[in-house]
């Protein structure tokens, strides 16, 4: 997400900091290579232009050039301006006062409404509610099938019947009533390009349905285009907000960095990915913490609680505390972070990670080596792993398809570690850190 932008802007405030102390010729120039930056991640020229203005004229008042971190401090006031521009605070979804919630998702063809509908469903019913997803895309052949199989891997109800569009959808809407189902979530038929009768459709569907959520899905890759989209469908339809997909394939974020201060409409949620887990709600803040690759470590917090289970993680804390972490408890270890998700999008949520990495593949197979020698061992052997002498070496790596040598390296790191749990849980944390950080 971001990469490119990321990158550059890195790359200005690392000569911004390298000076000192800053003079006005120095903000001057770092200011036009943002706005490069900027222009080249395919941000709106108009967007571009207030944001520099802005920031320079921050950046050039006295508390920031007489400080001891010039450099630090202009960081800060571009942060504080990408949240800005990303929306200020988050907007959440509307609930309902009496349920249902009634959404409607639009968009262009392709642009992943269906998906998204699916994703909302799931991020819905982890909130204990109950979703109905209606089908009301009759067009495209295999539409209301894609809808069907969607609800069918997650278990929950899909909604169809052989009318027009804004008939189903106002049809559906008994039928929630009827089944206590609290969110609504409809699925509209896509286009190649905004047309009269698409629109004219949609807004029947509105009519009918009354909707509190009518949200654009955008492709977040197509730049400047999904923000001309949304412009076109809010002077029709009066969203209430964008939903960006595909951010993960998206290294420039100039339509996250602009529908907002163009259309005056929130971005309320990300689609990160094909799965249906992969689903965000647009934190500003934290975006712009991102874009400046100072990491996003409350939604990596925040995704961690959602998938490790909290009983296991104290039993390791105890463990821990006992110096009694076995190769048992590290197998149980990755298969809590590889719920989480691929690593490298884990590792992209890191403060300065994202760039020291760059260019690293990020190999989820070498986890896949690991467990397989894991694998290997007997419950003995994962628990006194110093009884792994030379020949039950040559058994594991065999049986695991790995060579000694591979064996052997495992065997050493997590000796290393043991060693490093040890000194955190007697309390030598301090030594630990320095060792870190020096
Ligand atoms: N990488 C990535 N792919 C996505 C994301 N969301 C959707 N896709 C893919 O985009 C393609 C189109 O998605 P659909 O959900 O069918 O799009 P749609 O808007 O319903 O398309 P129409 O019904 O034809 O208008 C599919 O291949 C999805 O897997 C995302 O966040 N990231
Ligand atoms: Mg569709």
């Amino acid at each position: 997400m971001f990469d490119e932008l990321t990158d550059k802007l890195e790359g200005v405030f690392k000569k911004l900091r390298g000076h000192g102390k800053l003079t006005e010729t120095n903000i001057r120039d770092a200011m036009k290579e943002v706005r490069l930056a900027l222009l080249e991640a395919d941000v709106n020229y108009r967007v571009v232009k207030r944001f520099i203005k802005d920031v320079t004229e921050k950046s050039l008042g006295t508390e920031v050039l007489q400080s001891i971190s010039p450099g630090q401090q202009i960081v800060k006031i571009v942060h504080d301006q990408l949240v800005e521009v990303l929306g200020g605070e988050a907007e959440e979804m509307t609930v309902a006062p009496s349920p249902p919630t009634k959404i409607v998702l639009v968009g262009l063809q392709g642009s992943g409404k269906t998906t998204m509908c699916g994703k909302l469903a799931k991020f819905y019913r982890k909130k204990n509610k109950s979703p109905l997803l209606v089908a009301a895309d009759i067009y495209r052949p295999a539409a209301v099938d894609q809808l069907k199989t969607l609800g069918k891997n997650t278990d929950i109800p899909v909604f169809h019947i052989d009318k027009d569009p804004p008939k189903i959808s106002k049809k559906a809407l008994d039928y929630a009533y009827d089944n206590n189902n609290d969110v609504v979530i409809i699925d509209t038929a896509g286009r190649l390009h905004i047309d009269n009768t698409l629109m004219e459709e949609l807004e029947k569907i509105r009519q009918n349905v009354e909707p509190h959520e009518i949200l654009l899905i955008a492709d977040a890759m197509t730049g400047q285009d999904a923000v001309n989209i949304a412009q076109e469908f809010n002077k029709r339809l009066d969203l209430t907000g964008v939903i960006l997909t595909k951010m993960d394939g998206d290294a420039r974020g100039g339509a996250a960095l602009s529908i907002k201060s163009v259309t005056g409409k929130p971005i309320k949620l990300v689609g990160t990915g094909e799965k249906l887990d992969d689903i965000e709600v647009f934190h500003p803040d934290r975006m712009a913490s991102r874009i400046l690759g100072m990491g996003d470590v409350v939604s990596l917090v925040e995704r961690a609680q959602e998938t490790i289970d909290t009983k296991e993680a104290e039993k390791l804390e105890k463990k821990l505390r006992k110096e009694a972490f076995t190769l048992e408890d590290f197998y149980g270890q990755m298969q809590q972070l590889k719920k989480m998700g691929p690593l490298e999008s884990l590792v992209s949520m890191l403060p300065g990670v994202g760039g020291a990495l760059k260019g690293l593949k990020i190999d989820d197979s070498a986890m896949g080596k690991v467990e397989a020698i894991i694998q290997s061992m007997t419950p003995e052997e994962r628990t006194k792993p110093n009884i792994i002498d030379g020949s039950r070496r040559r058994r594991i790596a065999a049986g695991s398809g790995n060579s000694v040598a591979d064996v052997n390296r495992l065997l050493k790191q997590f000796n290393m570690m043991q060693k490093m749990i040890k000194k955190i849980s007697r309390g030598q944390m301090k030594d630990f850190a320095k060792g870190l950080f020096s």
